[in-house]
């Protein structure tokens, strides 16, 4: 516990140091919604308070691989959903003319085929971690490539996302295969010995974190493990006036071990896959050896309770894995439960599997999150220290030919071709959104929802007192509302990068950027405020400023659960539409009209009660809201989160609680 106040102490004052702006909390752990499969985020009501006693740290796996060479301007071809919808056949036949790559996204991620350094995926990345309580991305150096630009682009695009005041994860490396004692010597004298954005070091025990090869001579892609010295001094060896004289860091040419320097500076934690035993010794479950997920189909892991297979540190339950599912070449999927992954069919995913979150069976079983829920509820049951979830977008992997086919190939069947990590929406741990509707974000909003349990959440602020206020255009009066509702600044950022193949992104819809809005309820009237970082622009602009009020609180009433919306046809400068969604005509349609007045980078509208069907309520109101600026359709809630801004951000909405 002392080491956690520590920790924290030392890592505020670093970032303090690093960045005088002020950090915005916007309170996303206090954000309601409800995801496509009708999951509801758990709030402080179900959850408790945020749990204080030991650290609870959250990290994920966040890939950089996808260089700018993979905009090589050649049409995209490499989506195996897309190859396996083009010939279903190819699933049997690795040469089926509509496989046309070697290396292929599983799917098509929400951003599209996008490249690592596109500035505007990195933002809604950091912005949807830190909203769902991601404290620290693990970057991937388990190959030994270095991925400076990407690095350097999420690093950059980190520190301004913290100048405009929003909170971002840290950062740490995980080094493994290759000439692992260099590439890590690399990293330590590239960053953390030049102080490189030290701001965004993750600290753990004290010191940066470090995930590493303890044992670098294995090698888990049959390395020769010699890792040559960046700082090999022949001279070392033989002259006593050098001030290295006879130090092994400096005087051998290939290293014997990680330098001293590493060894003191980091807090290091060996980490790898969680086999029962890994060179020759007992793995998962022991001390020091982090896992990045759980061999559940060796009978001796699927035996162990959670605790056995958590790693721990000083004799403590220390670190466990959470991932939506195991690997493709082990035949073990997002759906597989008990042993056994489901039949596949069409496109090799399974047709239908009982999901106990649910308590029945559903077609599309893949959705669920099935395997990814069993091990969520493990990791809650054990509760770890720091919580390890892999990944977030990962998203593509190699294809192999097989000579020689057997009766197990590739998917517990005979096959010419196979993938190791990923392969389909089945076979993968992504857990960023996709772009098919199938699955959308289920994922990243199951990972919202299970971090709350696992850290708590503080109560929605709630409002007091009447406030009887008209659309006067005296904001003045609005510093008397205790209670602000707040989102990411920053995050109407336009988009302009290349993507995979000949695949170039743009997005101009961030017009508006919400960073503040309050409620004030009145005898009369229920008033709403927003402020945006610059001047509003006009309010005769296609959707503009939209507000969708869930009254009921109810996502199965309304559109994407919204009763109202305010805003969606703007009368004049002063006159504003309020609107009723009609289930049965699947329109909108007006219910009266509210006053408004912009000026500025301030909005206030005046709705009646009885317009917004409250107009009996004396002693308490709780309704869902939600502002939108410049969707470019109203297609689902997805739509309103993609383009333009949303506050809050994604399928979130904010709770207003009255009291009088
Ligand atoms: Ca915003
Ligand atoms: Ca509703
Ligand atoms: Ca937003």
């Amino acid at each position: 516990m002392k080491a956690y106040y520590l920790t924290t102490i030392l890592a505020a004052a670093i970032s303090l140091a690093a960045s005088a702006q002020t950090i915005q909390d916007i309170y996303s752990d206090t954000w309601v919604g409800t995801d496509a499969l009708g999951r509801t985020m758990p709030t402080n009501a179900e959850v408790g308070d945020v749990k204080s006693d030991k650290p609870r740290t959250v990290g994920i796996f966040y890939i950089t691989w996808h260089t700018a060479q993979a905009h090589n301007g050649k049409p995209f071809t490499a989506d195996v959903t897309k190859v396996l919808a083009e010939d279903d056949n190819a699933r049997f036949d690795g040469k089926n003319p509509a496989w046309k790559d070697s290396s292929l996204h599983w799917g098509e991620p929400e951003y599209g085929y996008f490249i690592s350094r596109d500035e505007y995926v990195i933002r809604h990345d950091i912005s949807m971690l830190t909203d769902a309580g991601v404290d620290v991305i693990i970057l991937d150096v388990t190959n030994a490539c270095f991925y400076w630009e990407e690095w350097d682009a999420i690093f950059k695009t980190m520190r301004k996302m913290k100048a405009e005041g929003n909170k971002v994860p840290q950062f740490c490396f995980w080094a493994f295969n290759g000439e692992v004692i260099t590439v890590v010597q690399t990293l330590y004298e590239k960053f953390y010995k030049n102080n490189e954005y030290r701001d965004l070091w993750f600290y753990w025990d004290e010191k940066p974190l470090l995930l590493y090869n303890s044992e670098p001579w294995e090698d888990a892609n049959g390395g020769d493990g010699r890792s040559f010295n960046n700082n090999y001094d022949p001279d070392a060896a033989v002259n006593p006036a050098n001030p290295h004289y006879l130090d092994p860091d400096y005087c051998l040419e290939e290293y014997a071990y990680y330098t001293k320097e590493v060894m003191n500076f980091f807090t290091l934690r060996n980490f790898w896959w969680g086999y029962n035993e890994w060179n020759d010794h007992k793995y998962v479950g022991t001390e020091d050896n982090w896992s990045f997920g759980y061999q559940l189909n060796d009978e001796n892991v699927l035996a162990m309770t959670p605790e056995q297979r958590a790693s721990y540190h000083c004799g403590k339950l220390e670190q466990m894995a959470v991932t939506p599912a195991q690997h493709a070449s082990t035949f073990v999927g997002k759906s597989w439960r008990n042993g056994k992954e489901p039949e596949l069919g069409k496109g090799d995913l399974p047709e239908k599997a009982y999901v106990p979150w649910l308590g029945k069976e559903v077609e599309n079983p893949s959705a669920y999150g099935i395997y990814f829920q069993d091990r969520w509820e493990e990791a809650l049951s054990a509760d770890p220290s720091f919580l390890y979830l892999n990944d977030w977008n990962e998203w593509s992997a190699g294809k192999f030919p097989l000579d020689q086919t057997n009766l197990d190939s590739f998917l517990g069947r005979p096959s010419d071709f196979f993938f190791i990590d990923q392969y389909n929406a089945e076979f993968n741990r992504t857990i960023a959104p996709a772009k098919d509707k199938l699955f959308t974000d289920n994922y990243y909003m199951q990972m919202a929802e299970n971090i709350r349990r696992y850290k708590g959440a503080r109560p929605i602020p709630e409002n007091v007192g009447m406030n009887d206020f008209t659309a006067d255009g005296d904001f003045s009066k609005w510093e008397g509302i205790a209670v602000t509702y707040y989102d990411t600044k920053g995050d109407t950022f336009h988009r302009d990068e290349d993507g995979y193949g000949d695949l170039h992104y743009t997005n101009t819809t961030g017009r508006n950027d919400i960073v503040r809005s309050k409620v004030a309820v009145g005898r009369d009237n229920i008033s709403f405020y927003a402020e945006t970082a610059e001047a509003l622009t006009a309010w005769s602009d296609p959707n503009w400023m939209l507000l969708f009020i869930d009254v009921d609180k109810d996502s199965n009433t309304g559109w994407c659960g919204y009763d109202l919306v305010v805003n969606k046809s703007v009368k004049s400068g002063s006159k504003t539409s309020v609107m009723k969604y009609n289930a049965r005509s699947g329109k909108w349609q007006s219910v009266g009209t509210a006053n408004f007045f912009a000026s500025g980078n301030k909005l206030e509208i005046c709705v009646p009660r009885k317009v917004l069907g409250l107009a009996g309520a004396k002693d308490s109101i709780v309704f869902d809201f939600k502002w939108c600026d410049n969707p470019q359709s109203l297609e689902d809630a997805i739509s309103l989160c993609t383009d333009g801004d949303a506050a809050p951000n994604r399928r979130f909405n904010y709770r207003m609680i009255w009291k009088r």
